[in-house]
Parts: structure tokens; C-alpha cells; sequence
């Protein structure tokens, strides 16, 4: 693990102590501007092409794999295993500045759980406020973590993700502390930031999204990592394509676990 992070950058500076103390505190840490406009752009008519594409089986992988097994969300569009879907997505799962937050949330010894695209539709998106695991966890004893790259504008009306600062501390969960979890909490705060923005949050913060009440899509990809001793969402072995597996370096198929 410590040789596959080397190669991909990471060592000690590329987070600063003030950005692990936010981390720690809140449960999500903002890394600010990681894609450029024209990534941005290409993101997204890459993923217009594989939502056309795709059609009716779009997500179909998130559903079919992995130990939790994924309903279809109404009013969401999804892609998943862009791991396989385009070069361009590999960022998702190398950039260093992500590593090194992911490796100190859930230690070292991670990989790649599931890269996904979640786009909130018109009117569509709420969810319940929840953690990415099945149970409480006590705090540090964290398995899962997520980054999510914004490819629209997060506003406050577009639907941007909630999170609750400092709930991967309070060992319990949405669906068991509150009795609406829907509802609006009292302490939560929006991502709102520009897009090209990466956020990563401890995936016990408690968090979901919000409803768009714009009339264009809000678009991100989730890069989604799990304790290498968990098993993944979506199974990056089976899934693997000959192509992914001779463009990536030995580093990056280390972090899928392939
Ligand atoms: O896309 C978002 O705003 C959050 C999505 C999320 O938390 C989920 O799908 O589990």
C-alpha cells in the first residue's frame, strides 16, 4: 500500500495539518478546485454519451454487485464502474490530495469501493440523511469514505449535499437518532461551491442529498472507498476490462485491488 501511494504522490505535506484538524472535527474536509473547467467539461460530455448510451440499464452495475444491494433512486440519474468507462475518470481514484483524506479517515489499507455519477433531476433528489454503512461504527473505527466531484455549480437551490459536521463522532445513525431524517437538521450544512470543487467526507458523517428546485440536473461523481479488509460495492475484478487493465499503472490497479 505504502509503495502504490508513494507512486501516486502522496506523503505528508499534501494535506496541511489545519486540513486534517477540519477533517477530524467535522467528518468532511473541502480540497478545493481539482478539476479544470475543460476536465469539467469533458466529465460532462463524456457522461451524457454513457447516460444515452446506456439507457434504461445506466447504474445497472451499482445494483447487481458488491455486498449492499442498490435500488434504482426515482428522479436520479446514475451511471456506475466508470473505473471502465473512460480514461478520464482515473483522476477520480489517484489524485493524491483524495488518497491522503481517505487514508487517514479509514488508515492506510484502502481501495476503491465504487466510482458512480449521481445527477439530481428538476424537481428530484432528497434524500434521507443516512451514512454509507449499515451500522454505527465508534468514532475511529471508520471503514468507508467518500469524495464527491462537483460538476455543476453547487448552489442552494440545486440540490448540493447536506452534511451534518461532526455526527461520525456520535456513534449512532440517521435512521435510529431522528425521527424524520428527511427533515431538514438543525445543525446541517451545504456543499455549496463551484464545480471542478472535490469534497471528501467521512462516509459516518451524516449527510444526503438535497432536492433541486432548478430546471437543469445537478451533476457529481462519487469516488467511494472502502478498508481493504470490507468488501467493495462494486466488485472491481469482475468487472474489470482488459483495456482499464493495461492503460493503468501498477499503483492505480492497486487501489481498485485487481
Ligand atoms: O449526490 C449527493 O448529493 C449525495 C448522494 C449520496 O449521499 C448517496 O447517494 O448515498
Amino acid at each position: 500500500m505504502e509503495q502504490a501511494l508513494e507512486a501516486l504522490g502522496v506523503h505528508d505535506a499534501v494535506l496541511s495539518a489545519d486540513e486534517i484538524a477540519f477533517l477530524d472535527t467535522h467528518g468532511y474536509l473541502p480540497l478545493g478546485g481539482i478539476l479544470t473547467r475543460a476536465q469539467v467539461d469533458a466529465f460532462n460530455a463524456r457522461l451524457a454519451e454513457l447516460l444515452e448510451e446506456e439507457g434504461a440499464a445506466a447504474g445497472s452495475e451499482l445494483r447487481t454487485s458488491g455486498n449492499i444491494r442498490h435500488r434504482a433512486e426515482q428522479g436520479v440519474d446514475r451511471l456506475s464502474d466508470l473505473v471502465n468507462k473512460d480514461p478520464l475518470f482515473e483522476i477520480c481514484f489517484t489524485h493524491p490530495r483524495v488518497l491522503a483524506a481517505v487514508g487517514h479517515v479509514i488508515g492506510e489499507a484502502f481501495k476503491l469501493s465504487s466510482l458512480n455519477y449521481r445527477a439530481a433531476r428538476p424537481g428530484d433528489g432528497l434524500q434521507a440523511l443516512h451514512v454509507d454503512w449499515p451500522e454505527a461504527v465508534p468514532p475511529g473505527q471508520f471503514k468507508v469514505c467518500n469524495s464527491i466531484w462537483l460538476l455543476d455549480d453547487f448552489t442552494e437551490e440545486n440540490g448540493a449535499t447536506r452534511i451534518v459536521p461532526g455526527s461520525h463522532r456520535w456513534g449512532t445513525t440517521p435512521q435510529e437518532a431522528l425521527a424524520d431524517p428527511t427533515a431538514p437538521h438543525p445543525d446541517e450544512i451545504q456543499i455549496v461551491a463551484p464545480a471542478g470543487t472535490v469534497v471528501i467526507f467521512n462516509s459516518h458523517t451524516w449527510h444526503g442529498g438535497t432536492r433541486n428546485r432548478t430546471d437543469r440536473p445537478r451533476r457529481a461523481i462519487h469516488s467511494y472507498f472502502c478498508r481493504r479488509d470490507q468488501v467493495q460495492q462494486i466488485d472491481q475484478r469482475r468487472f474489470l476490462r482488459e483495456e482499464t487493465r493495461r492503460r493503468l499503472s501498477a499503483a492505480a490497479r492497486f487501489i481498485l485491488d485487481v
